[in-house]
């Protein structure tokens, strides 16, 4: 049996796109304005529109996540040593790299996958000065008791929110934790400009900081204050992102459904885990990870490769753990034995696919792939 239709695979993700007739208008204005980049009228309006949608005080834009995320830690002066988890997309200990701060890994928690708050304090050493979480799938991190350790520690935190467009958590939008937190607008994500960030902040000093850095260090015309870089979203991104913030709510809802459905018929399949569900006022349904476990019939790379034959990629996010890649294996943290929690996941992970466009009976002949 072939799950996807005809020829046409199916991907982990695929981003629903607007008509085509209805990004034209936008596009009409950039060119009779030509105005086309450096906070220009859409840019500004996307910039607000995204406040009022995720209920945060200030948000800037960015060209993308990641430049987003090195942006944030120069924001701040970070400096030394960063804990963060081994279990993300490589661009998040990257940022700290690109820094020249040192990550120093800590293990995840079993059942979120976020960083284990138990395990935080044994890591800092007079060197630390921030803490970088991530909420993993968009399941948010255990905010009030990282903000407990980095108060009690005097260190930052900046939570990598990649996978967290409009989570909520027990006291609203959990991108008002921590001192920043940044967002990725890319293709894939649950909410896209084809490539575009932003840095979520709580006051007017810190996001004109972050303009500046995000515009070379320019003050004004003749004044440079920081070796800014050039992060920019462009006219084109911001019109895009405006447009799609009037479907992102049915976005959700139909992603929604798609996590339940698969929830429900994975339920009987032994040897299948699916992670948590992160609960109702809480989610976005950012990615749907399963771990395949010791008493499931098949390996976990076999069961990938058997998605693969029949036209489904979905994929293995988050394997390797960025601490195996050359740049990272060699620092003490990134031991074997320091991130057994993490190690166990990586080999267990599969996320299948999960995006509004996906109909029911793909989940169904998905589930029934891994069913038999
Ligand atoms: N922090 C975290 C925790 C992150 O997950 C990410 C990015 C970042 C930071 C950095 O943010 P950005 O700088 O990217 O804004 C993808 C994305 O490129 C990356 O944004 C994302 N995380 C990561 C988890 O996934 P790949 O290498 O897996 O992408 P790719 O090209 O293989 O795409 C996956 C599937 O999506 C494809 O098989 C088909 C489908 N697809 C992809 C694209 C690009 C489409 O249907 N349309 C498209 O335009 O990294």
């Amino acid at each position: 049996m072939t799950a996807s239709r005809g020829d046409t695979p199916i991907y982990v993700t695929q981003p629903s796109l607007p008509p085509l007739e209805e990004f034209i208008p936008y596009l009409q204005q950039i060119w009779d304005s030509k105005w086309l980049t450096n906070s220009g009228p859409f840019h500004q309006q996307f910039e607000q529109a995204l406040c009022d949608y995720l209920g945060v005080k200030h948000l800037a834009l960015f060209t993308n996540g990641t430049l987003a995320l090195v942006t944030a830690l120069q924001t701040l002066r970070i400096t030394g040593e960063v804990i963060t988890t081994p279990y993300s997309f490589v661009a998040t200990a990257h940022s700290l790299l690109w820094n020249g701060i040192k990550p120093v890994f800590v293990d995840i928690d079993p059942i979120t996958l976020n960083l284990d708050p138990d395990r935080i304090e044994a890591a800092i050493t007079p060197q630390t000065t921030a803490i970088m979480p991530v909420h993993c799938y968009g399941h948010p991190c255990d905010v009030d008791r990282i903000q407990k350790i980095a108060d009690n520690y005097g260190l930052k935190v900046i939570y990598d929110a990649a996978h967290a467009f409009g989570v909520q958590c027990h006291d609203g939008s959990v991108l008002n934790h921590g001192d920043l937190s940044v967002l990725s607008f890319h293709a894939t994500k649950v909410f896209n400009t084809f490539e575009g960030g932003a840095i979520v902040c709580h006051d007017a000093k810190t996001k004109q900081r972050i303009d500046h850095l995000k515009n070379f260090g320019f003050v004004d015309e003749v004044t440079v204050v920081a070796p800014g870089i050039n992060g920019k979203m462009s006219e084109i991104n911001a019109a895009f992102g405006l447009l799609q913030l009037k479907s992102i709510d049915e976005a959700l809802q139909k992603r929604k459904a798609i996590d339940a459905r698969y929830r429900e018929s994975l339920a009987g399949i032994k040897g299948i885990h699916c992670l948590s569900a992160a609960g109702e006022k809480v989610a976005n349904y950012a990615y749907f990870p399963i771990l395949v476990q010791p008493d499931y019939p098949l390996s976990r790379d076999a069961l990938y490769q058997k998605l693969q034959d029949n036209g489904i990629y979905a994929r293995r996010y988050f394997y390797p753990l960025i601490s195996d890649f050359p740049m990272y294996r060699g620092m003490p943290s990134a031991a074997h034995a320091n991130l057994p929690v993490a190690r166990k996941v990586a080999e267990q992970v599969i996320c299948l696919p999960i995006y509004p466009d996906l109909s029911g009976e793909q989940v169904d002949s998905i589930v029934e792939l891994i069913a038999c």
